[in-house]
């Protein structure tokens, strides 16, 4: 077999790339990454509430290929907002509007976890001294993120600036979750008794919990549905899976308040060790999230979730994990 020059020369080209300064982390992210081009909208709801909806996702392939996967989300606001999934490598360019009743203040993004320049904080100019960065009637907002090489985790978006600029206004309902998946496309689990890599293709279904005050506020993450479907849950929810699915939960808290999460019957692996837990300090805007195998050991059942701190229990924080032949 012979070798075209033109071949050859591309070769080296792209063996240069990886030498030189920077070329490797440049060479992977036009190799791997997705550009998401997503909009959002901060809305009322009629409850008095504020909530983040979705109004469309793009994704982009290095080789300019663009796929819509706007129906995959939940039509009009909820509290959590849209859960946004992506991959360490992608970046994404999110578009906030406006579409709140009341038009006097202006509404922001500020997200955790991904790496994003001071233009993109969601903050207003008094705190990052540099511009108002959030949206306006009729005059939206455009952040940029990169899901850098050790970004990948569960994270918090939320607003930065409604009402009150140093606080902004993610009490009243204007948070969601990014989720970030690792490039490996592997995570770390107990499952039948053993600490193996479990692949997400495996994983059917993502249980969101936000412990908010006194009150789990939910969503599912479908992978059972072509194309993959967020179901809102809304408070309180009861969650399901069949018996020996692989589901993922994600639990993070808000607001002012220390909560321990606790599930009935089930285990899984504390983070950055190998010991099998069954409840977890969550604290305002931390999180946790970890994979496990429904009723293993346990069998099928209406497993029980629920805060562990009494004061929060007797208010009504629970939920059921219902797992079912
Ligand atoms: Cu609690």
């Amino acid at each position: 077999m012979t070798i075209s020059p033109a071949r050859l020369s591309r070769w080296l080209a792209f063996a240069l790339s990886l030498i030189a300064p920077g070329g490797l982390l440049a060479a992977n992210s036009a190799l791997a990454g997705y550009h998401h081009l997503i909009t959002l909208k901060a809305s009322s709801l009629p409850s008095g509430q504020l909530a983040y909806e979705m109004v469309s996702h793009r994704m982009k392939a290095a080789d300019g290929q663009e796929r819509d996967i706007t129906a995959r989300y939940a039509k009009g606001p909820t509290i959590p907002g849209p859960t946004l999934v992506i991959t360490e490598g992608d970046t994404a360019e999110v578009t906030l509007q406006h579409g709140i009743a009341d038009s006097t203040q202006p509404v922001s993004i500020h997200v955790h976890g991904v790496h994003y320049k001071i233009d993109s904080d969601g903050t207003m100019k008094m705190l990052n001294g540099v511009a108002d960065e959030a949206a306006f009637p009729e005059k939206p907002y455009t952040y940029k993120w990169t899901a850098a090489p050790g970004t990948a985790g569960t994270w918090p978006y939320h607003d930065h600036a409604f009402g009150n600029p140093m606080l902004g206004a993610e009490d009243k309902g204007l948070y969601g979750a990014l989720i970030i998946n690792p490039a490996s496309g592997k995570i770390p689990a107990l499952i039948d008794g053993k600490i193996v890599d479990v692949d997400l293709k495996d994983v059917k279904r993502e249980f969101i919990l936000w412990m908010h005050e006194t009150t789990f506020w939910g969503q599912e993450l479908n992978h059972i549905v072509e194309g993959g479907k967020e179901i809102p849950l809304w408070s309180n929810p009861t969650v399901g899976a069949r018996m020996g699915e692989k589901v993922r939960f994600h639990v993070i808290g808000m607001g002012t308040a220390f909560h321990t999460f606790h599930l009935h019957g089930h285990r899984w692996i504390e983070p950055g060790t190998t010991a099998g837990i069954d409840t977890v300090n969550i604290g305002p805007i931390s999180r946790t999230s970890f994979i496990l195998k429904a009723g293993e050991g346990v069998g099928p059942g209406e497993w029980h979730y629920h805060c562990h701190v009494i004061q929060h229990m007797q208010s009504g924080m629970m939920g059921d994990f219902r797992v079912v032949e």
